[in-house]
C-alpha cells in the first residue's frame, strides 16, 4: 500500500504476502473499520477476520491461517506462493 505496509498468511517457517491487488483490498477494509472481509483464492471464498487476524476458508474452518499486516520490507517467503529467491 502507499504507506509501505502489507497484508502476509502464515506459511511454514515464514510469512506470504498476498498478492498486491489482495493485499489492497484488506487494507482497504482494515482501514474502514470493517470486522472481516472476503477473498477469491483460486477460486474459493476466503473470510479474512480482521480482529482475530486469521483468513479461513469459507465454511472450512480446518483450513485456518494467522495473518498479519507489516512493512512491505520484511523477510517473507515470496507473494502467494511464487518464491523469491
Ligand atoms: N493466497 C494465495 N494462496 C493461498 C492463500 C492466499 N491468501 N491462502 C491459501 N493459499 P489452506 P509453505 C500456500 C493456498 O489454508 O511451504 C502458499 O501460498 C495455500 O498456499 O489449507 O507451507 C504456498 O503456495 C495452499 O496451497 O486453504 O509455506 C503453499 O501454501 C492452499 O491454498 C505452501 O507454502 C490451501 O491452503
Amino acid at each position: 500500500t502507499e504507506d509501505g505496509f502489507q497484508w502476509y498468511y502464515e506459511g511454514r517457517n515464514g510469512w506470504w504476502q498476498y498478492d498486491d491487488r489482495t493485499s489492497q483490498d484488506i487494507e482497504d477494509a482494515f482501514k474502514k473499520g470493517d470486522k472481516s472481509c472476503t477473498i477469491l483464492v483460486a477460486g474459493y471464498v476466503y473470510v479474512v477476520d480482521l480482529e482475530q487476524l486469521v483468513q479461513q476458508r469459507q465454511n472450512e474452518p480446518t483450513r485456518c491461517r494467522r495473518v498479519k499486516r507489516d512493512l512491505a520490507t520484511i523477510p517473507k517467503k515470496g507473494v502467494a506462493g511464487l518464491r523469491i529467491e
